[in-house]
């Protein structure tokens, strides 16, 4: 078997996994924690995250956006087009700043759809390393933006339910129009 690149987690024979797209049950329920006896499935599933993300391609994505209802997520924003790898298992927010900054999100799982979205500016996360070592991370920017969108991904939150209805029900509608289109094609 060849080896995992240390660089970017992913591996180059790692198969990508389909994206499950909204509507869809499973991106609305919430995800469980990962236990010991999940260490298998999460080691294998870990490299073919990076890879579907990476080929997406997106900055983040959560398990149950690849129909694994458990709390995990990759995100890796590249900085300087540099590699910058972040698994999560069982990530915890342990502050939020009451400044809250407004930035375009979209998200793999409602593709070609984007808004501006409000959180806080600045997020601390507790969270356990691929090794299980307890991390944490503080954020701010596009990091702490992309922290809170995966983290509402493993609570059933997509970026859609922090707009109003009006917004909401526009980008649902536009998405389905425009998946029915793709699947005429
Ligand atoms: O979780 C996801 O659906 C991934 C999502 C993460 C995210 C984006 C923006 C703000 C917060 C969270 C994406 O990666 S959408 C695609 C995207 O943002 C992107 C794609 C290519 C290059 C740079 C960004
Ligand atoms: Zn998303």
């Amino acid at each position: 078997m060849r080896s995992m690149n240390p660089d970017t987690l992913a591996r180059p024979e790692a198969e990508t996994l389909p994206i499950l797209i909204a509507p869809h049950r499973i991106l609305k329920a919430k995800a469980r924690r990962v236990a010991a006896a999940d260490a298998d499935i999460v080691r294998d599933l870990i490299p073919r995250m990076f890879e579907t993300m990476y080929r997406a391609p997106g900055i983040g994505l959560a398990a149950p956006q690849v129909d694994v209802l458990l709390r995990l997520a990759v995100i890796d924003l590249q900085p300087d087009d540099k590699p910058a790898p972040i698994v999560l298992i069982n990530p915890e927010i342990v502050a939020l700043s009451k400044e809250l900054a407004t930035r375009e999100e979209g998200c793999l799982s409602i593709p070609g759809q984007y808004a501006e979205v409000t959180r806080p500016a600045r997020v601390k996360v507790a969270y356990l390393d691929r090794e299980g070592s307890r991390r944490e991370i503080e954020a701010c920017g596009l990091l702490a933006a992309c922290l809170q969108h995966e983290i509402d991904h493993l609570d059933g939150v997509l970026f859609t339910d922090h707009l109003s209805a009006l917004k909401r029900n526009m980008i649902m509608r536009r998405l389905s129009k425009e998946q029915k289109l793709k699947a005429e094609a």
